[in-house]
């Protein structure tokens, strides 16, 4: 078992120092011409803080041995209750918060998010969720920014708000809101680093930065302009950057819309098509996809969003969810799974104490795969 440990920790270290050599090869996205600024050539962000960094190298060392469990707005809120200290219905049912916490900052102008969680409150939460050892990620479903309307209104608006458009100021206004809240997120005088995940599930139609409303050069624009607005204008180094498509099929599929591999840190994967057990192969191959293009440019894969609304099917967690991780020797490589959010009986996709399928998720959290807030190693330290 020792000698396993230490062939494995060897064959991790051979894994990063390819990283390395391989990322050298190329100009990092946000690389500051001030080289005693330059903290590593690994990460989109050559500025990234210690922590950001440690974050990135555990992820990698964990991702192939175990996946971590994570759920959007596990601590906010749940299935008949709301805003409650350290309550999550995930600990409600197996004891243990999940590993990884999901929010999302659509709604920035106002106090509260899309979906009701008060910012400040959400700030808070995040620093709990890091001081207990937890990783945090952060989407936005922001509203479309030429007509005001909500994520899904796909009318198109990104060459109205990139450099020379009507809109440009006036969404940098949106972006500066988001590194506002960003910046706030510290510990201790130290910025908590957060997987950072925008403009997701961009291969498909819903949003306006979705495929029928942007073609793939603005998409890439896009996605570019605000990473080097927060790390360069903003001057922000916490990040790291997930890029996150929808149910593709090829790798040429998932590589049609990607801003290139100097903006992107982590290859995410939004799946919700797990309802029946001939979709268990689909996932399988789509994140086996994904975790051979991850592998093959030294970055981590991850199963970003998964899930189905309401967990009709009793045995979905170790019958449908796992058998998918753990398709292939590829898929099992990803780092985290994260189901969306408990918003009341009819809709949530994590159980509750009394669901039909809580007995089978203590199987999935018993499960030697699957890592939950306690069994993470300390994820922000390391060399
Ligand atoms: C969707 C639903 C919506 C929600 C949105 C953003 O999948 O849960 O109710 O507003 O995500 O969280």
């Amino acid at each position: 078992m020792k000698d396993l440990q230490i062939i494995f920790r060897f064959f991790i270290a051979a894994l990063l120092t390819g990283i390395t050599l391989l990322s050298c090869s190329s100009e990092s996205a946000t690389g500051n011409d001030d080289p005693s600024q330059k903290t590593n050539d690994i990460l989109v962000d050559s500025m990234a803080s210690t922590g950001t960094i440690a974050l990135f190298k555990n992820l990698a060392e964990l991702a192939g041995q175990n996946v971590l469990f994570g759920h959007q707005d596990d601590t906010a809120y749940g299935v008949n209750w709301w805003a409650q200290p350290d309550r999550s219905d995930v600990k409600a049912v197996c004891g243990d918060y999940p590993a990884v916490y999901g929010w999302d900052l659509g709604g920035i102008h106002n106090t509260k998010n899309l979906d009701g969680v008060d910012f400040e409150y959400m700030k808070m939460l995040i620093r709990e969720a890091y001081a207990r050892g937890g990783i945090n990620t952060i989407s936005m479903h922001l509203d479309n920014p030429k007509t005001g309307g909500d994520a899904w209104d796909n009318t198109p608006a990104v060459s109205s708000i990139l450099p020379g458009g009507p809109h440009h100021q006036k969404y940098l206004s949106t972006i500066d809101l988001i590194a506002a809240f960003l910046k706030d997120l510290k510990s201790g005088g130290e910025a908590i680093p957060v997987i950072f995940r925008p403009y997701h599930e961009h291969n498909h139609n819903w949003p306006w930065w979705g495929r029928s409303a942007c073609p793939v050069e603005e998409y890439n624009a896009l996605w570019r302009m605000t990473i080097d607005y927060l790390t360069g204008d903003h001057d922000i180094h916490h990040l790291l950057f997930a890029i996150s498509p929808q149910e593709i099929g090829s790798e040429a599929d998932y590589l049609a819309r990607y801003p290139g591999d100097n903006f992107v840190d982590i290859l995410g994967l939004d799946d919700y098509r797990l309802y029946n057990k001939a979709n268990i192969e689909k996932l399988g191959k789509s994140l086996s996809i994904t975790a051979t293009l991850a592998e093959s440019r030294g970055k981590i894969a991850a199963l970003t969003e998964v899930g189905l609304d309401q967990i009709p099917i009793d045995d979905w967690w170790t019958a449908y969810l796992l058998p998918a991780i753990q398709y292939n020797a590829q898929s099992r490589k990803i780092a985290w799974a994260l189901v969306w959010r408990n918003f009341s009986v009819n809709h949530h996709f994590a159980p509750y104490p009394g669901h039909n399928s809580a007995s089978d998720f203590v199987k999935f959290f018993n499960h030697p795969l699957t890592l939950f807030q306690s069994d993470l190693p300390a994820m922000y330290t390391g060399e």
